[in-house]
């Protein structure tokens, strides 16, 4: 039986579009805290393990603690609408590895503006690289607008795709109202320790009961053009209710 006087895990989400950086992020964080937290890791993809086998075989973690679930199509339901095969997932790695202090979460990253249910995750990271372009921190979205932390990664690369990082921060700062935003490169060192930073912080307040999980809200309505309809596409609303 778990000890009830230990806090559960924090569960940290990682969120945004694939190629972003999301599964680096992750490495980086875990080789920057295994020695001094006991961490897991759920990856999902839609088809492949291949999320969970690179971080294996970046040997940040055992590889025990590095679980794969695979949502089939649709990757943002699997974070946002039926949490089931995650949860089911979080509290076995929470339970085989007795006591964990951070779970982290890979979003399948098929969207830019899939997020984490609060159902889900206490807290999460939005990715976004400076190889999308200076302008996709303005456009806006609940993962960019509302997550816990917004990063503008792979700064390095900044000077060759022709993107102002500070311009770009400045953007994602006034998208969010003064929410919290890190340029980060994993060959960057200082950025590198504002991220363990972040992740202590946010692990401290869970702790101590004064972090509140926050809701981005959900992703907007689309269509897969796939998908049998008579208009041709299958309207996909993820329809919530709000307070
Ligand atoms: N230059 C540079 N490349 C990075 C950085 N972080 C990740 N990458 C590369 O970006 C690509 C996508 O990274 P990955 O973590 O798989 O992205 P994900 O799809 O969001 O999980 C890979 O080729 C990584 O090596 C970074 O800080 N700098
Ligand atoms: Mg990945």
């Amino acid at each position: 039986m778990p000890d009830p006087s230990t806090p559960r895990s924090l569960r940290l989400g990682v969120a945004g579009p694939v190629g972003t950086g999301k599964s680096s992020l992750i490495a980086t964080v875990c080789r920057a805290l295994a020695d001094e937290l006991r961490l897991g890791v759920i990856t999902n993809d839609i088809y492949t393990d291949e999320d969970a086998r690179f971080l294996r075989s970046a040997g940040v973690l055992e590889p025990e603690r590095i679980r794969a679930v695979e949502t089939g199509a649709c990757p943002h339901t699997a974070i946002r609408d039926d949490v089931t095969v995650n949860l089911l997932a979080v509290e076995e790695l929470e339970r085989d590895f007795a006591p964990l202090d951070v779970v982290l979460i890979e979003s399948g990253g098929d969207n830019l503006t899939a997020t984490f249910s609060p159902a889900l995750v206490d807290a999460q990271i939005f990715v976004l690289d400076v190889a999308g372009g200076g302008d996709v921190a303005r456009k806006g979205g609940p993962g960019i607008g509302r997550a816990d932390l917004l990063v503008v990664n792979k700064t390095d690369l900044a000077p060759y795709v022709g993107v102002d990082v500070d311009e770009m921060v400045a953007d994602a700062s006034a998208a969010r109202d003064g929410r919290a935003v890190l340029a980060l490169s994993r060959t960057d060192e200082p950025s590198v320790r504002a991220l363990r930073t972040w992740v202590l912080e946010v692990l401290e307040g869970h702790r101590r009961g004064t972090h509140v999980p926050q809701d981005p809200g959900p992703m907007a309505p689309h269509f897969h053009a796939d998908e049998s309809h008579p208009d041709g596409g299958y309207v996909h609303a993820h329809a919530h209710e709000h307070e």
